[in-house]
């Protein structure tokens, strides 16, 4: 099975089926996770597993869990008191179809269903739920600093907002494969400048960056050149790694 029916098919498998009660609820989960996102975390956490020597499969339920912890995130930044988002993804947001209420409670569902999926990794399920707490505390640290007043760390917003669940990903995908320590290290690294190059391009989409347009491009280069020069020496296969962090440079949305 490709990387993308695993992660269709295992999502499917976790969410609430939509007539489970309360029916608000679990129709709202499904909805912020529906289609339409791109599935990065999720990709990066399969193909990390092939990378130290293990198989997509062996990571699925970490990379559902991702997937659904990424969408937790999405979900509370369109808040009205947050990011005050009507759309996303072309279609309203959860708040707008959902209520306030639910799109936080929603949220918080997701939140929850993430950590009970990461449970059902094959194997290194305390350090796998260990990392999945590290860097979840971390996109909130991230968004914390970013809608701070006044001076913010750019560079650190951009580590925990959106490296820190590129992190996540991969360690959680190469620990379910039951990766060494080193290859753990290398993919720790790998993610980080992988999340980094991933916000700069970000970036560019938008055309609006804190560091000018020029500078991001070089910036979103060399972070991909590093990204992948961390995969040299990987027990395992590499290929969906490296396709996936080309892809996601000068990609469009
Ligand atoms: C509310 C706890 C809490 C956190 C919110 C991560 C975050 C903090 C908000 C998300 C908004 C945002 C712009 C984050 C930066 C990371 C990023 C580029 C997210 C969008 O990820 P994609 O492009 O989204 O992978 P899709 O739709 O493809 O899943």
């Amino acid at each position: 099975m490709r990387l993308s029916q695993i992660i269709e098919k295992v999502l499917d498998e976790v969410l609430p089926s939509e007539g489970t009660r309360p029916e608000v609820l679990s129709k709202a989960m499904r909805y912020a996770v529906g289609t339409g996102g791109k599935r990065v975390r999720p990709r990066i956490c399969l193909a990390a597993a092939e990378a130290v020597g293990g198989t997509a499969e062996d990571a699925r339920y970490p990379a559902a869990a991702i997937e659904i912890l990424h969408n937790y995130t999405l979900v509370h930044d369109d808040l009205p008191a947050m990011d005050n988002d009507v759309e996303r993804r072309g279609k309203p947001t959860v708040w707008k179809e959902f209520g306030e209420a639910n799109a936080i409670l929603a949220g918080d569902a997701l939140l929850a269903l993430a950590y009970r999926t990461a449970a059902l990794a094959p194997r290194n399920v305390p350090q796998i739920v260990q990392e999945l707490g590290e860097q979840g505390l971390g996109v909130v640290r991230g968004q914390v600093e970013d809608i701070e007043q006044g001076d913010k760390d750019i560079e650190f917003v951009y580590i925990h907002k959106t490296a820190d669940l590129f992190i996540a990903a991969a360690v959680m995908g190469a620990l379910a494969a039951g990766a060494s320590p080193e290859d753990v290290a290398k993919l720790r690294e790998f993610a980080l400048n992988l999340g980094l190059a991933f916000q700069y391009e970000d970036d560019l989409l938008d055309g609006d960056s804190p560091y000018g347009m020029e500078k991001t491009q070089s910036l979103a280069q060399e972070a991909t050149a590093k990204a992948i020069s961390s995969l040299d020496g990987l027990s395992g296969d590499t290929t969906e790694l490296r396709l996936l962090a080309q892809s996601l440079l000068g990609r469009k949305k």
